[in-house]
C-alpha cells in the first residue's frame, strides 16, 4: 500500500511538472499569442475644457435636449405639465419659437434629421415627430420602456434610457439594431443621460454626476471624461435639490466647441475640450 501510494505520488508530481511545462511553452509560442490577443483597454482619457462665450438660459427650463443645426439651437424641456421646446438663435440667443406641450407629456431627449425634430418621452413610451420650421406635432411612433437622451449618427438614431446601455435604432421604424455597454475599462456607466453624436463619438451625461463622457460608438469603451464641476458649482449650492444637474450637450461643428448646460440654470456655456 505505501509503495502505490508513493507510485502515485510520483506520477502526479511528474504529470503536473509536464502540465507546468506545456503551459509555460505554450504561453511563450507567438502563435498562441496571435490566436488569442490580450487586449489591455486603456483607462479613458481626462479632458480638459476652456469656456469660449457663456450666454444666459432660461432657468425654469428642465433641460433633456439640446442640439445645434444650422446657426441654431433646439431645445426640448421636462417635467408634466411644463415640457416644452425652444428654439433660439445661436449667435444672438434670441427665441425664435417655441412650442408647450401635452400636460401629460414628460419631454426627454431630442435629435434633428432633415426638417423633422424627434423627441423622447420620459414614460409615455412614444417617439414624437415635429416640424422643425413651426414646431407642429405630424406623428409619434411607439418604443418599449423609458426615454432619456437621443441624437443620431446620420445612420441611426442613438438612445439611453436611463442604464449603462445605448441602443442604435432605426430611422424609419426606431426598431433596434444594436446595443452597446458603455465602460471605463470593465465598470460600467449606469444613469446614461442626454447624448450628442460629434466628432465621430458620441458624448453623454451621467444623471446626476459631473461628468461628460466621450465615447467609442462601436465598442462602448469610454475613450474621454470631462469633470464639469466647476461649471456646476456656479449653479448648485450645498443643500440645494439635487435637480439642478448637469444636462445637454450639443455640438457646433463651425467652432468645433460644446454647448453645455444645466436643468434649471440660469446660463449655458460654449466649451472647447483638449
Ligand atoms: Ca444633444
Amino acid at each position: 500500500m505505501k509503495m502505490a501510494r508513493i507510485n502515485v505520488s510520483i506520477t502526479m508530481s511528474a504529470l503536473l511538472v509536464v502540465t507546468l511545462i506545456l503551459l509555460l511553452t505554450s504561453l511563450s509560442l507567438p502563435s498562441f499569442a496571435q490566436k488569442q490577443p490580450y487586449q489591455v483597454q486603456a483607462a479613458a482619457k481626462k479632458l480638459k475644457f476652456e469656456i469660449i462665450k457663456e450666454a444666459k438660459h432660461d432657468k425654469r427650463l428642465f433641460t433633456q435636449g439640446l442640439l445645434f443645426n444650422d446657426g441654431n439651437l433646439y431645445e426640448s424641456s421636462g417635467l408634466y405639465g411644463r415640457s416644452r421646446l425652444r428654439v433660439y438663435n445661436a449667435k444672438s440667443n434670441a427665441l425664435v419659437k417655441q412650442q408647450g406641450l401635452s400636460r401629460r407629456i414628460f419631454a426627454e431627449g431630442l435629435t434633428k434629421i432633415d426638417n423633422e425634430l424627434y423627441l423622447l418621452t420620459w414614460k409615455a413610451s412614444k417617439l414624437m415627430v415635429f416640424n422643425a420650421n413651426d414646431l407642429q406635432f405630424k406623428r409619434s411612433m411607439p418604443y418599449q420602456g423609458e426615454g432619456w437622451g437621443l441624437t443620431n449618427n446620420g445612420k441611426h438614431f442613438i438612445m439611453s434610457n436611463g442604464s449603462a446601455q445605448i441602443f442604435f435604432r432605426d430611422l424609419k421604424s426606431f426598431e433596434i439594431i444594436k446595443k452597446i455597454t458603455v465602460k471605463n475599462r470593465w465598470r460600467a456607466y449606469n444613469k446614461l443621460n442626454e447624448l450628442e453624436y460629434a466628432q465621430g463619438h458620441i458624448w453623454a451625461n451621467v444623471w446626476q454626476s459631473p461628468f461628460i463622457l466621450k465615447i467609442a460608438p462601436d465598442s462602448g469603451q469610454i475613450v474621454g471624461i470631462a469633470d464639469m464641476s466647476e461649471l456646476i458649482k456656479r449653479h448648485q449650492r450645498s443643500g440645494q435639490s439635487q435637480e439642478k444637474v448637469l444636462n445637454g450637450i450639443a455640438y457646433d461643428p463651425s467652432k468645433e466647441a460644446f454647448w453645455v448646460t444645466g436643468k434649471l440654470w440660469s446660463k449655458r456655456y460654449l466649451v472647447r475640450y483638449r
